[in-house]
């Protein structure tokens, strides 16, 4: 991940659905793209089956404590690397690779992978930064589905400092995706909160494309 200081901008919210009014990049956001029901049950079954890890990053010249757990599942052999860590894939849980397919048809993508944070509270959360590692190619598509306490996630032009932050509110059993430019384009982060929120899931399926 290529990251970069907090702004102070006041956020711009997005409140659409489908294809969001973002110039330089294609974002759709799907509220209802999972039944509250199901995403229910998705999330407790993920939050019990998962192994959860607190990955150790390098960021800033220095070795941190990520703010929250996470975890790598994919096919056989697909690797990921990001801010100084190897990931080797855990292999796909029935769950996930359900969605997965799901994922697949709802969109013309194929993801080989999936990285799984969680929010255990407000205090978790994730910094400034754009996926664009080399070895999810050249312009990313990342399909990103969110479970549990509704979060903000910020998005801020890499270069267009006229533009104001975006802010878009993932809702419980919802569906964002990041497609053609986005990581090329923007930086996104999902802040910290004093409110008390319900932990969350966030599962982004991926593509390596080089193993
Ligand atoms: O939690 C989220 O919604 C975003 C997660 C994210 O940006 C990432 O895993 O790279
Ligand atoms: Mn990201």
């Amino acid at each position: 991940m290529s990251r970069s200081p907090s702004s102070r901008r006041q956020p711009c919210r997005i409140r659409a659905t489908g294809r969001l009014p973002i110039e330089d990049g294609e974002f759709e956001y799907w509220p209802s793209f999972l039944q509250p029901a199901d995403a229910s049950r998705l999330c407790r079954t993920l939050i019990e089956k998962v192994t959860w890890h607190v990955p150790r990053v390098f960021v800033y010249g220095r070795w941190l404590d990520s703010p929250r757990q996470a975890a790598w599942y994919g096919d056989h052999g697909v690797v990921y690397r990001y801010s100084g860590t190897e990931n080797l894939p855990l292999p796909w849980l029935d769950e996930l690779d359900q969605l997965r397919s799901r994922l697949m048809t709802f969109c013309p993508h194929r993801f080989n992978g999936a990285l799984l944070n969680h929010y255990r509270s407000g205090a978790d959360s994730m910094g400034w930064h754009s996926d664009d590692e080399a070895e999810l190619g050249s312009d990313p598509i990342i399909a990103s589905v969110s479970l549990g306490g509704e979060r903000r996630f910020l998005l801020r032009h890499r270069r267009r400092k006229d533009l104001p932050v975006q802010e878009i509110v993932l809702e419980h059993g919802s569906l964002l995706i990041m497609g053609a430019g986005t990581q090329r384009a923007w930086r996104h982060s999902v802040p910290k909160t004093a409110r008390h929120v319900a932990p969350r899931l966030n599962l982004t399926f991926r593509a390596i494309q080089k193993c």
